[in-house]
């Protein structure tokens, strides 16, 4: 595959209108999930639960691509076609989580590395015969005291460039996920001055590791306050502040910055993401591959019944719709209530 098909792809996952459903949930996500509907996490629920998102009438107007964890790239839709080619025939592009989770890095208590890299180039192989087209690999800093430190965010940042070096070898464009954790009590600025250290270094290791930059899509934290913090900055705020970080660090070669949700109640999500489309002249789309924003409403609508599978799907395509609406900065408050 080319440089030019992988700049295609990254293009198609930022289209106008249109953003990324983040259903990669390893299988302790999905059971802390579950269990907030009393719902047992098995193999067969599992199945079910993404079936419902997967096959939700209209949402492939919304939604350019999923992304998956591994065991739901080998599941099947009921009918017996597998999620990768039912997403694909409906123009929505399949995508592979492939990081092995953040765990303790060593020396540096509080902190965290992303581990995953060993055999990655064989697993990714074997993920495009399976149909994976993009892949994600999600780093996480977490502000405290003393913390972040400059070494974990540089093991981090060349842990991302080496993942999308691999990634772009084998013809998956990488979601380069740098996550500043929103949890904790730190303001609005010293997010802003993390997220900005964080940034810069990922951007210069993807350099060094020869990362194309156009066959890329960047999944950043929003600068936001702390959750604990006792002032909270505004909807206007946080979109000033994050529109400021990205410009200043990231290259306008990439196509598009997809944002996760990080913990938002669903309507803050949409309410920033539209809020940052309105402030225009961007030079990379602005858009969302929001997990728990996405899905939250889906899933309590849901409980775990047969019997609210209609209305899963149907709190789901609202909040893509209003999400491809805050992409086109068509989106109003006013609209949650219809
Ligand atoms: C879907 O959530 C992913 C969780 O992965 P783990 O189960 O391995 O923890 C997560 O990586 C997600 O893709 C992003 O963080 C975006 O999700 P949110 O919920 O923050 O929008």
């Amino acid at each position: 595959m080319t440089a030019q098909s992988l700049a295609e792809i990254a293009r198609a996952m930022v289209a106008p209108g249109k953003g990324i459903l983040a259903a990669d949930e390893s299988s302790p996500t999905i059971k802390k999930r579950f269990d907030s509907i009393s719902t047992e996490s098995n193999e067969q629920n599992r199945q079910r639960y993404r079936e419902m998102l997967f096959t939700t009438e209209g949402m492939a107007e919304f939604i350019s691509g999923v992304i998956l964890y591994d065991e739901t790239l080998r599941q099947s839709t009921s009918d017996g076609v597998p999620f990768a080619k039912y997403l694909s025939d409906l123009g929505v592009i399949p995508g592979i989580k492939v990081d092995a989770g953040a765990k303790a890095l060593a020396g540096y208590p509080g902190e965290k590395i992303t581990e995953g890299l060993d055999g990655l180039r064989e697993r990714l192989k074997e993920y495009h015969g399976l149909g994976a087209r993009f892949a994600k690999w999600r780093a996480v800093i977490t502000i405290g005291s003393g913390i972040p430190t400059a070494f974990c965010l540089q093991a981090n940042a060349h842990a991302l460039a080496r993942y999308a070096a691999l990634c772009q070898e084998a013809g998956i464009v990488p979601i380069v996920e740098p996550e500043v954790l929103m949890d904790g009590g730190h303001t609005l600025a010293r997010c802003e001055a993390v997220t900005a250290d964080m940034l810069s270094r990922t951007f210069s290791e993807l350099h060094r590791h020869r990362v194309d930059l156009t066959g890329m899509v960047l999944k950043p934290n929003m600068v936001i306050s702390g959750s604990e913090c006792s002032s909270q900055a505004s909807v206007a705020e946080v979109a000033e502040a994050t529109v400021r970080c990205l410009k200043a660090y990231v290259p306008s070669a990439v196509p598009g910055i997809a944002f996760l949700s990080g913990g938002q109640s669903a309507e803050d999500a949409t309410a920033h993401l539209a809020a940052m489309n309105a402030l225009g002249g961007l030079p990379w789309a602005l858009t969302f591959s929001y997990g728990r924003a996405l899905q939250a409403p889906a899933l309590k609508a849901w409980g775990g019944q047969e019997s609210g599978f209609a209305a899963g799907q149907a709190a789901f395509l609202k909040r893509a719709r209003l999400n491809g609406l805050a992409t086109l900065a068509k989106y109003r408050s006013e609209m949650e209530a219809a």
